[in-house]
């Protein structure tokens, strides 16, 4: 993509709409980052307040940090039990953990990476046919996370589409680059193949029947999103994505050689460095929930880099919207009550996306009734780590809106 300079403008105060990307060729407003443009400076609307900036100089850098698991091990008999004693206990200790030996072959992966990189360097005019800043249309490039609900927007564009039941989907995608459907279809193939095996370890993982989570899950969805985080001239400023946990039942993460992923664990951000022809997984609300609090869903945020562009392509793998969620009946007891209501994952889905990401997790809204198991009063789930770390809370930004 060819770097222009730029002017840039702030013509509204509301931070939903004020990015102007004027040049001599394009006189349209351009809500997206990846616009061509060499930001020498951050614009203003990026930059957090001190109090909720990413203290860069106190993250945790350890190649042990987040557990490896080598899931080849799930395919025989005599290793498939310490295999997912390994998954079960980095599910109850991180909530994170990064599998090798998963199958998918390297060429796959890396073309996924390659068109996606191509995609984000297409001119943006070829680009904006696809823009939509309304969070529940199922095909869709944006900006930052809901813009309609920032005050102070995130240093990413994204592309978002669902990739389960392929062909209801497949023909929304971008036609362009040329070999975007392809590469793509066989990459959410390979995923969900790897997801089913994923699901059936972590049911086995939690005492249940192995297909328990396949049948709680309804016809099942699966989603992606491909996240470009551009150059950041600020990154110790502002975030990719701020403090948040995931919606879905479980992530497959797949990133380019780029660091820029960060867990909360422990009182810490804990930086998980990609690995060659690794996938980062990691538990999301569902499973919190469908586990009745055993497993945690835990924050996590993405930070930029002043030298390169990023990309993750994360697989937010769900139920399906009319699939009843609450916790699975043989994990609750007198000891344990359900932690958390019934609802529909649609009712979940409507709530994440109509709200910002504020460093917190949706679930406090879906709780049982009894205020002592919530499990996010418990250290695994650190309200803590949010309180200056992030954005004001939605009361507090809705008057500014
Ligand atoms: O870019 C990353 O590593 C994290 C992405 C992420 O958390 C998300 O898309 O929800």
């Amino acid at each position: 993509m060819e770097m222009v300079d730029v002017e840039v403008e702030k013509v509204s105060s509301t931070g939903t709409d004020e990015i102007v990307v004027r040049n001599e060729r394009e006189e349209k407003p351009v809500p997206l980052i990846s616009n061509g443009m060499n930001y020498s400076e951050l614009p203003q609307h990026y930059i957090r307040p001190p109090i909720q900036r990413p203290r860069l100089d106190e993250v945790v850098f350890s190649l042990e940090s987040i557990p490896v698991v080598d899931v080849q091990g799930l395919q025989c008999d005599s290793s498939r039990p310490e295999v997912i004693r390994q998954i079960g206990r980095a599910c109850a200790d991180y909530g994170f953990f990064r599998i090798v030996n998963h199958g998918i072959p390297a060429a796959v992966s890396n073309r996924m990476l390659e068109v996606a990189e191509e995609f984000f360097r297409m001119p943006v005019e070829d680009r904006m046919e696809y823009y939509s800043d309304d969070p529940f249309r199922k095909t869709r490039l944006s900006t930052s996370f809901n813009i309609h609900k920032e005050q102070v927007l995130n240093w990413r564009d994204y592309l978002r589409h669902h990739c389960y039941p392929l062909e209801d989907h497949v023909h929304t995608w971008p036609s362009k680059p040329a070999h975007y459907r392809e590469v793509g279809s066989l990459y959410c193939r390979e995923v969900r193949v790897l997801a089913l095996r994923l699901l059936e370890a972590l049911s086995e993982s939690l005492g249940l029947e192995a297909d328990f989570l396949d049948k709680a899950l309804g016809k099942h969805e699966q989603h992606m999103a491909i996240n470009y985080y551009p150059k950041c001239p600020n990154p110790e400023l502002t975030f990719g994505l701020p403090a948040h946990s995931d919606p879905n039942v479980l992530t497959l993460l797949l990133q380019d050689e780029v660091p820029g992923l960060q867990v909360f664990n422990n009182g810490h951000w804990i930086a998980v460095n990609p690995i060659p022809n690794s996938f980062v997984i990691n538990i999301g609300d569902q499973l919190q929930v469908l586990s009745n609090g055993r497993y945690r869903s835990v924050l996590h945020r993405a930070v930029v880099s002043s030298s390169r562009a990023r990309i993750s392509i994360p697989t937010f793998y769900c139920p399906s919207p009319d699939a009843v969620i609450d916790p699975a009946t043989p994990l609750t007891d007198a000891e344990h009550p359900a932690a958390f209501r019934s609802f529909t994952y649609e009712e979940y889905y409507q709530e994440f996306w109509n709200r910002q990401l504020q460093g917190n997790t949706c679930l406090q809204s879906f709780s049982g009734h009894d205020e002592e198991q919530r499990p996010w009063k418990r250290d695994h789930c650190p309200r803590e780590a949010n309180d200056d770390q992030v954005e004001p809370s939605s009361e507090e930004e809705d008057s500014d809106a």
